[in-house]
């Protein structure tokens, strides 16, 4: 079992003990805020490569962006790492980087990229936020590659040259889960919303799911984000919570969809029927207080 830690460590866990020595071999890694080593994917012929990818986010304080790297894992070390993807434009601070990964059954690779930040963060003489319309930009994107990087001929928005030909989808704020059921064919994700907003969304490409422009999200320092709740270019999520349970981690399993909850300490167990619809959702497995653990577990 392979686990990243935030702060730039690749571990291994072989028969439930943690081997004590990182994995060598990472580039450089901005830890930063909510910066650091995010998500990690292993290749759909790995037992073939040995290949993993891994996303974080690199740069300075100033300029800093995601990435997508991969190499070959030999032992306890990564060999042949190679960068396979950049986020653009970079930008500054520490907040919403994403990320989170999954390869399609195409062994195509969807990779989401947050948005950038909360205000007062700007970019380009705007909020920052305002990224995640732009298709210029992978900021509020999920972006989609060949497992070399290559952009694959079939994306939506290949040949149009107002778009970056990466982009899946759009209008994204900052993805947490991302999880495919390979049953169905569909890809899930959740994503942060500000204060309340936090969304369950089914993923096509070539959709717009509406961030910022169309949000159930207020601002954090009070106040609407935007007048709409829905648009009829848009697509509406298939859950929304308010209040926030700050959704990370989505997993497909018998069938249905587990979501975990950062703030709110639970996993939400969400019920599809056979079409993939959801017809009913429960948080489970509330975390509680326990002896030896602290107030900030
Ligand atoms: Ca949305």
């Amino acid at each position: 079992m392979l686990i990243t830690e935030r702060p730039g460590r690749l571990r291994i866990v072989r028969d439930g003990i943690l081997d004590p020595t990182p994995v060598a071999g990472l580039p450089e890694i901005l830890a930063l805020n909510q910066g650091g080593l995010l998500d990690i994917a292993v290749h759909p012929r790995f037992e073939e490569n040995s290949l993993i990818y891994f996303t974080y986010s690199q740069g300075t304080q100033e300029a800093n962006g995601v990435a997508v790297g991969r190499g070959e894992l030999r032992g306890s070390s990564l060999e042949n790492v190679e960068v396979i993807f950049q986020a653009a434009p970079l930008k500054r601070g520490g907040q919403h980087f994403g990320s989170r990964m999954v390869w399609l059954p195409d062994d195509t690779l969807l990779v989401a990229i947050g948005d950038g930040g909360n205000p007062p963060v700007q970019l380009d003489g705007e909020l920052i936020r305002l990224q995640a319309q732009n298709r210029g930009s992978h900021l509020g994107k999920i972006v989609r590659l060949n497992d070399d990087g290559s952009i694959p001929s079939d994306n939506p928005w290949q040949g149009d040259p107002n778009s970056d030909p990466a982009i899946w989808s759009y209008g994204h704020r900052n993805i947490q889960g991302l999880a495919i059921d390979s049953q169905r064919g569909h890809v899930w994700s959740t994503e942060h919303g500000a204060r309340g907003g936090d969304e369950l969304n089914r993923i096509e490409g070539g959709e717009n799911y509406g961030w910022p422009l169309v949000t159930h999200s207020q601002e954090y320092t009070g106040g609407r984000i935007s007048d709409r709740q829905s648009h009829p270019d848009m697509v509406d999520p298939d859950i929304v919570w308010t209040p926030a349970i700050a959704p990370s981690g989505l997993a497909v399993h018998g069938g249905d969809l587990f979501a975990g909850g950062l703030v709110s300490q639970s996993v939400h167990h969400i019920q599809l029927n056979e079409s993939g619809e959801v017809i009913d959702q429960r948080a489970i497995a509330i975390a509680s207080a326990c002896a030896g653990c602290s107030g900030k577990s």
